[in-house]
């Protein structure tokens, strides 16, 4: 395939400038889209409106002069050469640039084709992480995937588990609460780096800041990971795991609470039903029972527990380690409960809930009104894998694009995402990719997905889209808000990706360009919007004369917790108010909200839903087998975001990362020493790696980091390609999961290390 010039990025500045230097430099703010933090950033512009520099904005709110070395480069990113700037479209080998009218043009050919050949079942979308952290993508994503039978998303490699126990347990899948890290004296992290992914799950800048200051005051922070983490740094203790074995360990914990007479409901005795259930299915789980299997003493868990409990304000936190593997949902489950059983939950310093100043769309939908999940409404056509909350293991996507029949997959499309990296079986993924009839990609790159596409409709620069974080808010550790104006405007006639995804859902739903009406659209989202915040739509809409994503982000404002309600509070809170804060607003630290929260038929907390219950038996028999051999576990690095900015020379330069790190004991059996090229082979696939041998690894534990792979033909990454490294997830066999959610068990995969 042959590399495309790209047309040079277009700098139109339209964003506010905050303040002028002394030396005239303009100074822009907005809030970093990439990862929880959500840092406010100050933008330098020079003379030709580039970011020449970017700083931590110290008067923000929420950050407080906090970021890291990936907010410095936003304006690197608006200024990429390999940045996909105009739509592309396939015509043989390669692709040429075309017009927006020529894509959609192309888009609508497709997908009519698909449409009128094999119908909507053989229609799906691969929904990526940026989604997560743009209003517009996330908001106008209901236009385009609500016209698949269904979808796939990085989800299912990521928190399905916490979305299964969040839904069961509380009444809806995003209700997923964080612990208060700022006001807890006893914080256990269990498989989560903060250190390099900034936490998640938990918006929380500067959590190493935050756990120093644990530290300082007395209080304890206990790490429970198979690598000795940057986080371990920050901690008073560090407790090797064996991975996939948490559930045991904190049953172990749930024993000991028992046994010792530790166990209390605290503030929410009144709310939580299932507890008397809970006592007899812990009781097996003694420490002694599990410390062969997860490989943490019995005395050491008697002393967490026994100290946790004690403790007025202490939480235990789990995330992607405990999701992504075998038993992630128990894993899930079980660290609520030990917060609920401890009093440890709902109350300063333990797990809460956010309180968002502008409440998340996705928290709208609870099981006291659609019911309780049921789970395999309908199962994969291929594997038969059961449905779970929509959605099944996104490795699924290969084997439904590759096998014939009714109901094969033939389009597909990709919003932000790069599956061909980051999914399992990422060599079945590989070759599947390229059978589409119909591959739209909505994407900022040529990368390791999109060389396949037939048409890629590019995204919109960090620059170039205002911004206002929605969902993370959810589990943030303050109320707060912030907005950012657009630094650059579109290029002229570059689509906004609210109306690509509005105008991909109207083409998929057998619409044509000709008859495409954005404004009656939107009009109608705005308006159920409307109804389902208890408003008038007749009355609402002439208030307004713009259209899109502003208008939204107003309601959700104004209907929020600090809003005006368009009148009826008139000192409260509009987006206009906002707006004038570059700062930002706070509204203060995390509150008790159980009541106004949960959303289960009966209105209480379930500690035991029997669909949790029901896997005890699949842990018990497995810890009966044997837990040798060598295991793979991923991780992350602080200068990288999963799969796509590698292709950002300054955080990809210095010392190789993608490395498989080793204990030096299992380096020596395997005849390995620092540097050396390993193999690695497990059931998926197999790879050669440089090594890193480190006693950070616990014995008997491997790891290499998730997102690279970058040398593959035809994707246009020049920098990427230069520090190529290999994709983990090739060795990642998709039918290993997690079986109450379907997420993909990516930590804990059996692989035997050899010299190359
Ligand atoms: N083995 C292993 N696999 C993993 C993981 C792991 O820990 N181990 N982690 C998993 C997790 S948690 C996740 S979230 C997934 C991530 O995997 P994916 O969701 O597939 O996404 P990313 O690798 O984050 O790639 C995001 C894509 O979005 C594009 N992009 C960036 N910004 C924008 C934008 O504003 N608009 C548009 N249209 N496109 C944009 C980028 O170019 C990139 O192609 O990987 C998962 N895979
Ligand atoms: N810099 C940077 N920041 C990011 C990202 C990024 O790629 N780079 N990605 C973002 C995304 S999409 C996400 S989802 C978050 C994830 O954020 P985190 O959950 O903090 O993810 P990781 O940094 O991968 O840390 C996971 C830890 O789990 C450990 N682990 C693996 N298996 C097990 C196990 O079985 N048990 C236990 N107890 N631990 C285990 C690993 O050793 C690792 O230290 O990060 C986000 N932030
Ligand atoms: S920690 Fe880094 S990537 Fe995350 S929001 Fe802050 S500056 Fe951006
Ligand atoms: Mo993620």
């Amino acid at each position: 395939m042959t590399t495309i010039p790209l047309a040079p990025p277009t700098r139109k500045v339209i964003g506010r400038t905050h303040h002028v230097r002394d030396d005239g430099t303009r100074v822009h703010i907005r809030t970093c889209p990439l990862c929880e933090c959500m840092c406010g950033l100050e933008l330098h512009l020079d003379d030709d409106d580039a970011v020449k520099l970017i700083r931590p904005y110290r008067d923000d709110v929420f950050s407080q002069g906090y970021i890291c070395p990936k907010g410095t480069t936003l304006g690197k990113l608006h200024e990429d050469p390999d940045r996909v700037r105009t739509p592309l479209i396939r015509e043989g080998d390669a692709f040429r640039e075309a017009t927006w009218d020529e894509a959609f043009a192309r888009c609508e050919e497709l997908i009519h084709g698909v449409l009128e050949q094999h119908g909507p079942t053989a229609m799906t979308a691969f929904v990526g992480n940026p989604v997560g952290h743009s209003f517009s993508l996330g908001r106008y994503g209901a236009l385009l995937f609500s016209k698949f039978p269904h979808i796939y998303s990085s989800g299912t490699v990521d928190q399905w588990p916490k979305n299964v126990t969040c839904a069961l347990m509380y009444g809806n899948q995003w209700k997923i609460p964080t612990p208060d890290v700022p006001r807890t004296d006893y914080l256990v992290i269990m498989g989560g780096n903060p250190q390099a992914s900034g936490g998640s799950l938990l918006a929380c800048p500067d959590v190493l800041g935050e756990l120093d200051a644990i530290r300082a005051r007395g209080g304890q922070v206990i790490v429970v990971d198979p690598r000795r983490t940057g986080t371990v740094d920050h901690a008073t203790e560090w407790l090797p795991i064996r991975p996939g074995t948490d559930a045991a360990f904190l049953l172990a914990i749930c024993h000991v609470l028992f046994a010792e007479d530790l166990v209390t409901l605290g503030t929410l005795v009144d709310k939580i039903d299932g507890l008397e259930r809970l006592a007899p299915l812990v009781e097996e789980f003694t420490p002694e029972s599990v410390a062969a299997w997860t490989g943490v003493p019995a005395e050491t868990t008697r002393r967490i527990a026994r100290d946790f409990a004690a403790t007025p304000r202490a939480a235990v936190y789990g995330r992607i380690g405990l999701c992504n593997q075998e038993f992630g949902t128990l894993a899930s489950w079980l660290v609520d409960v030990v917060n609920l059983i401890t009093g440890h939950f709902d109350v300063e310093g333990g797990l809460m809930w956010g309180k968002p100043v502008s409440a998340p769309l996705a928290w709208v939908n609870n099981t006291d009104v659609s019911g309780v999940p049921t789970f395999g409404r309908w199962h994969s056509r291929v594997r038969g894998a059961p449905e779970v909350l929509g959605q099944v293991p996104a490795s699924c996507l290969a084997e439904e694009i590759a096998t014939p029949g009714e109901g094969q997959i033939r389009l597909l499309v990709t919003v932000a995402a790069n599956p061909a990296i980051s999914v399992p079986d990422a060599s079945l993924l590989e070759a599947a990719l390229p059978m589409l009839d119909c591959l739209i990609a909505v994407d900022n790159y040529v990368n390791e997905t999109s060389r396949f596409a037939h048409v890629i409709l590019p995204g919109v620069s960090p620059l170039e889209s205002p911004h206002l974080d929605e969902l993370i808010w959810g589990w943030a550790v303050r109320s707060a808000v912030k907005w950012s104006d657009a630094l650059y405007a579109l290029p002229d006639d570059h689509c906004d990706e609210w109306e690509i995804e509005a105008r991909l859902g109207w083409l998929l739903g057998g619409g044509t360009n000709a008859d495409f009406d954005l404004k009656t659209l939107d009009d109608g989202w705005f308006s159920a919007l409307c109804r389902m915040n208890g408003l008038d739509p007749e009355q609402i809409l002439p208030r307004y004369d713009h259209i899109g994503p502003e208008r939204m982000i107003d309601l959700t404002i104004r209907m929020g917790p600090w809003g005006d309600r368009y009148g009826e509070n008139p000192d409260g809170l509009t987006l206009a108010k906002v707006k004038d804060h570059p700062e930002g607003l706070d509204f203060g630290p995390m509150v008790p909200r159980a009541d106004e929260m949960v959303r289960t038929p009966t209105g209480q907390i379930e500690l035991t839903p029997d669909y949790l219950v029901g896997d005890l038996p699949r842990l018990r028999a497995r810890m009966q087998e044997a837990a040798d051999g060598t295991v793979l576990v991923s991780r992350r690095h602080l200068r990288s975001k999963n799969s796509w900015m590698h292709n950002v020379k300054v955080l990809v330069k210095g010392k190789d990362r993608c490395t498989l790190i080793i204990h030096p004991d299992d380096a020596a059996a395997a005849g390995l020493t620092d540097g050396a090229r390993a193999r690695v082979t497990s059931e998926a696939g197999s790879l050669e790696v440089p090594v890193e041998v480190s006693d950070e690894m616990m014995p008997g534990v491997v790891c290499l980091p998730h997102g690279w792979g970058h040398d593959k033909p035809g994707a246009q990454l020049s920098v990427a390609r230069e520090h190529a490294g290999v994709n983990n997830n090739v060795l990642a066999p998709g039918t290993f999961v997690d079986e109450l959610s379907g997420n993909a068990a990516v930590n804990g995969i059996p692989v035997e290390v050899t010299r190359a």
